[in-house]
Parts: structure tokens; sequence; C-alpha cells
């Protein structure tokens, strides 16, 4: 799979900074003007155009006065209750009960070399089953931050205790990679492996034959990065469950300190390791510099203790970041400089100008007028590079929002109003006012074909299982059958910079049709404001939704059995009222029975499934319990029936070599 990051960016625009060197200054350039060099004469190739130097040709419509409250344009309560439904078919590990029934658990043994719990967290994206810890942790900061500055708005639509289940199931996860106050699971799994393999996540094991490797950061290996950015989930975390979990958040803040120390003593990136999974790590998300996490860790940490010696590194460490251009491309998982002008201004508005000037310098450069250097598309959507570029809207729209609120406190209401506009229009045009919605069963004609590789082979319907690589490789991106079952509240990465959307899981359209867990982060943010923001917002329900209990091969003994007043699962009588947060802990439980059985009756319906999708093969899966054996006799059968070579999901062929590093590692003989 190709890259997540900014590199495809950077390549792409030293080429046309260089291209466009001579015209780069100027005003309003034409659209056909910004091309560059001679391929891209009439293209509609993203890369085309610059993205950086030109003014924007789209008209972006924005106010000096806030909207009417009663005015919102869509139901954003909707796309905040999918938006944790799509984090919830992400979890990896120990599932607390079957909400959807193509997911059941996966990677439940997952451990460490140490022994560590590896089981939880969340797989990335949808192509793979890795667990990158430096986006991962962004995507916990970015919805604890959610949470912490818009808490009413989750709490109003009943959507405040689902936040803080899903937050919590990620910090989980970093808390047990926390090994040592300096050792810290930066990598788990290779993508090698995993790009590999379209199946869903709960036979990964079975046919990769792959145990996934964890790959650590220390003091002789470090990452500033990501120990900066670690110990910003921690401590936005800790102030985000400081009402109902002093004792988590203390632990949290516990972790934080350490992981800030791990990287002021021992400043590094980890792009610069010679450990595979660190360069796997890097390949995919390649960090700029640790400067930025290293400010962003420690101002949480102030936000979170009021410790003035956390503010002295964010400050010492803001001080550093001189490139405007480069610090302030974007918001996103590798650079926090635009949120750390917002952060900042907010912590301490009166004692710095530079914070709110910095900030509003970096608006300015995308709201109408005559500062704006960011292009947008003609439908008005900021377009900042072609690989995602809808959480790069996404997460702009949410810093947008905060530094609005703000600036409505320091007295600037107008230009508050100006932020606030702004980013309701990046978040509409991801719902709809871009011609179509690009959040997955939400909306008007949103996509169909996501490359999202388990809601397409899920464990309950995976029609090519046992099949060669290359049947499973053509099914999965040649063919435009839609996935089976609806990722449902997933942003996916977005149009062109023609405001075109390719629907394709080819490899074509990765950057277009992926989704991630990094780009629904800051989303799910900016919808809570707009939730809170508007009248009329209702609590929503899964009661309504489509998630897979009317396929032929789910089982409806697994579903949870959610107590008549839940509303927030099933269609509970009365009206839908929000449940109140202190209610909602018991009331939201499926029944301790129901629960404990659904595990042994998950493996029993797979071995079911298994045997009827293979055709008659052994009898494996007697023992129902097994689920393991049940499906290792379902390979068995469709290697026996000449479906392929034993290894047929891989592609890359020196796994033996890698496997046999990790036996080494194990202590078993090779
Ligand atoms: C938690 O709340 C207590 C009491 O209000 C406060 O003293 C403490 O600083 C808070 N901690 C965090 C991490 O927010
Ligand atoms: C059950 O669903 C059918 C389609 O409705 C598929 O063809 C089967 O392969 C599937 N069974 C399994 C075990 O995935």
């Amino acid at each position: 799979m190709a890259i997540r990051g900014r590199i495809g960016a950077a390549v792409c625009c030293v080429a046309i900074v260089l291209a466009h060197a001579a015209q780069a200054a100027g005003s309003a350039v034409a659209i056909e003007d910004s091309r560059k060099g001679d391929g891209c004469k009439g293209s509609t190739d993203p890369a085309c155009y610059d993205h950086t130097g030109n003014v924007g040709i789209g008209p972006v419509q924005v106010s000096g006065v806030f909207p009417d409250k009663d005015d919102a344009a869509y139901q954003y309560s909707e796309v905040l209750h999918t938006s944790f439904l799509f984090y919830f078919q992400q979890r990896s590990g120990k599932l607390p009960h079957q909400r959807i029934a193509w997911r059941t658990d996966s990677c439940a043994e997952c451990k460490g070399p140490s022994g560590e719990d590896l089981s939880g967290g969340y797989y990335e994206a949808g192509g793979s089953y890795l667990k990158f810890s430096f986006p991962t942790a962004f995507t916990l900061t970015q919805l604890a931050w959610g949470v912490v500055q818009y808490r009413e708005g989750y709490a109003k639509v009943g959507e405040l205790q689902e936040a803080l289940e899903a937050i919590k199931w990620g910090v989980d996860y970093l808390l047990n990679c926390h090994t040592e106050p300096k050792k810290f699971v930066a990598m788990y799994g290779s993508s090698e492996v995993d790009f590999g393999y379209f199946g869903p996540p709960e036979e990964h094991l079975l046919w990769t034959e792959e145990e996934r490797e964890a790959t650590y950061i220390t003091p002789e290996d470090p990452s500033s990065e990501i120990a900066g950015e670690v110990a910003a989930a921690f401590a936005a975390t800790a102030i985000a469950f400081n009402e109902t979990d002093p004792d988590y958040s203390k632990e949290l803040i516990r972790h934080a300190k350490q992981m800030l120390d791990f990287g002021l003593d021992h400043p590094g990136s980890y792009m610069l390791s010679k450990q595979d999974g660190l360069r796997d790590h890097g390949k995919h998300y390649p960090s700029s510099n640790y400067n930025d996490e290293m400010a962003w860790g420690a101002l949480w940490l102030f936000k979170a203790t009021g410790e003035e010696e956390f503010l002295k590194v964010a400050t010492a460490h803001y001080d550093k970041l001189k490139n405007w251009k480069a610090d302030n491309y974007a918001y996103d998982w590798d650079n926090k400089s635009p949120a750390l002008h917002v952060l900042f201004n907010q912590i301490a508005p009166s004692e710095e100008t530079k914070y709110m000037e910095n900030a509003n310098q970096y608006f300015e450069e995308y709201l109408p007028g005559p500062k704006r250097t960011v292009f947008h598309t003609r439908k008005g959507l900021s377009w900042r590079n072609a690989w995602g570029v809808l959480r790069y809207s996404a997460n702009n729209a949410f810093i947008a929002f905060v530094h609005a609120d703000q600036m409505k406190k320091q007295g600037n209401e107008a230009f508050a109003a100006k932020l606030f506009t702004y980013a309701t229009s990046q978040i509409n045009y991801m719902l709809g006012d871009g011609g179509q919605s690009y959040v997955i069963g939400f909306g008007k004609d949103s996509p169909t074909t996501p490359f999202h590789k388990w809601s397409f082979n899920s464990y309950i319907d995976y029609r090519t299982r046992g099949e060669e690589y290359q049947a499973q490789h053509d099914d999965f991106h040649n063919t435009d059958r839609p996935n089976t079952f609806l990722a449902y509240g997933a942003l996916v990465g977005g149009p062109g910079a023609e405001d075109k959307f390719q629907n394709s899981r080819g490899w074509c359209c990765a950057a277009y049709n992926e989704v991630a867990i990094d780009y629904n982060a800051a989303f799910t943010g900016a919808i809570a404001r707009l939730v809170d923001f508007y009248d009329g917002m209702k609590p929503f329900s899964d009661c309504t939704l489509e998630l897979g209990w009317s396929h032929p091969n789910a089982s409806l003994g697994l579903k949870p059995q959610w107590p008549a007043d839940d509303c927030y699962h099933s269609c509970c009588s009365g009206e839908a009222a929000a449940p109140s947060v202190s209610a909602v802990p018991s009331g939201r439980k499926a029944g301790a029975g129901a629960l404990a059985s659904a595990a042994k009756e998950a493996a029993k319906e797979i071995v079911r499934a298994a045997e009827d999708g293979a055709g008659k093969v052994a009898k494996g899966g007697k023992d129902a319990d097994d689920l393991q054996e049940g499906l290792n006799s379902v390979k068995k059968g469709a290697v026996a029936g000449g479906h392929g070579a034993e290894r047929k999901h891989r592609r890359n062929k020196d796994s033996k070599h890698q496997r046999d590093r990790r036996q080494v590692r194990l202590g078993r003989e090779v």
C-alpha cells in the first residue's frame, strides 16, 4: 500500500515549487495556470496542481455572523453516532459484545515478547491490521481533545459514554505498550504480511501463519515523536476521564510524565532506526520532526496538571519550530504546529500574543481574502493532499472551531464567526455539499466500495477464503462488487482536486477510498461541535442501521439482548431520549450471561459457516469451541482441494527469514 503521509505530497510539491518558482508570486492564479510541468497540461491528475503556492480558486462562503441555531444543514448526531461505530468495527482484541454481526474477537491472544497484552487497540486503516503507535496515539489525543473541548456536545445526544469507551479502548492498548518507563511498543505487525492478506482480522493468524512482531523504542533506539505524542494522548485522556474515573486519570498522568521524560532524555526519531519494524512504520507514516510532538506532549501535560515545568518544555520546543511553511503545511498525525498555536493561545491568551497571531496567520491562509494561500476546489474544499484529503480538511475544521470559540471569548466575534462558518462549510462538503456524502452509510450517494478489507471479506462472508493470492487480490481490487457490509461512519479519503470521487477499491484509488482511524479523529470532534451548537439534534441509535444481522450467515443467537431501555443500541420503547451519562454504564451493557455465551456461540457459528463456505470439509469443527481447529480444517480442505500453495496469501518470499528471526527471539530452534 502506498504512503499515507506527506511524503507523496512533499515530493510532488518540490517539483511544483520548482516548476512554478517564476509564477509563485502574484494573486489569483487560474486553475489551468496552476498545473505543473509538461505532462500536466489539461490533466486532472491531482499531483498536477500546485496546492502550496497558489491562491485558492474555489469560492468559500464565510460569514462574519454566526448562523441561526435552528438552521442545521445535517443531522450531525447521526454522523457522531456512526463515527463511533466506525471505531467499534476497527477494534482489535476481545470485544465486549457483538454489536455488529460481521465482527467478533480477533488478535485476542496477541502478546509481545515480554508477555505484554497487545490484543486491544485499533487496526489502523482499511487495508491492514497493523498497529502503528504514532498515528494511533495521535488519533487518541484528538478523540480525547474532542471530549475535553466539547463534552456537552457528546452528552447532549447520549454519545459521551461511547466516546469515553472508544478512547479507553485505544489508550489501554498504549498503556500495555508501555512496558517500562523507557521502553514502548512502537509498532505491532508487519506491512509485508498484512498488505498481502485480504481476509478478515478474525482469521489473520490462520492464513498468514505469521505471529505479529512487536518493535520497541528504547534509549538506544528512541523516538521523541512517538514519546511526545503518546504523552499527549495519555494527558488529554486523563483530563477527559478526570470526572468519571480519577484513578485512571492519575495513572495516565504518571505514564504521560514517563513518556515525556523518555522523549526528552533520549532525543531521536524512528526515521533513523535500523529496526525492520520502525522502518516499516517510517515507510507508511513518515515523521518530519519531533519538536512539535515534544511541545505537544508537554503542553497537554501542563493543561492536565498545571505544573509550570511542562509549560517551559512546551515553549522551548515550540520556539524551535521556525519553518513556517513546512511546520504549518497542515495539521495531521505528523504535524502538530497549527494545533499548538491554537492550544497555546487557549491556555495562555493574555501572556503571549504570538500564539494568537500565529494561529490567526495560519487560518488566514485558508480563509477567503488577500492572505489566502491554500488551494480550494471549485466547490470550496481545502485541498491539501491527494492522499486522504478530507482528513486534512476535517483536522483543520476542528482546530478552526476551537480557535473560533477562543476568539469569541477574546472579543473578536466577527473573526470567530468566519472561522466557525468556514469550518462548517468544510464539514458540510463531506456530508453532501460537495455533491455526495463521503461518510459511509450516511446521506446521499455515500461510497459503496471503500478500500476496507473486512467489510468486504468478513469472517461471516469471505468468498475467496482459501483461494490463491491472485484470485483474492483480483476479487478485492478489480471487481466493483460493493462491500458486503457497510463500514458505517468511516470518512473516506475523499475527492480529487476536481471535486470528483472514484468509488473504487482498485489500487488506483486507495488515496481516495481508503478509511483510517486518523481520518475520523478530529472529524468526530468537529461533528461534536456542530451537535453542540445546533438545536434539533436528536440522539441516534443503532436501531435503524443494518449491522449485518439480516445476512444469511449471521447468527441471530449472537445478537446481544439489549435492555429494553437501551436507546443506544436498540429501538427502545417510548421516546428516544438521550440517556443520562450516569445511567449509561449499567443500562448499556448486555446481560452478563448473554455476553459469556456469545464467545462460545461465535466459535460455533464460525465453524459452521466456515464449513459451509469451503464446502463439506473435514469434520475438524466438531468441537465447536475450538475455532482454530475448525478453520484449520477448512484450510486443509482448501489446500487438499488443490486451491493453492501453502503460503498462498503471501506476496513476499523472504518471509522464512522473518519467521526464523521470530523463532530465535522466542528462544526456539530454527
Ligand atoms: C482532576 O480534578 C481535580 C479536582 O477538580 C483537579 O484538582 C485535577 O487537577 C484534575 N486533574 C486532571 C488531570 O484534569
Ligand atoms: C456465507 O455467505 C455467502 C453469500 O451469501 C458466501 O458465498 C459464503 O462464502 C459465506 N460463508 C462464509 C463461511 O463465509
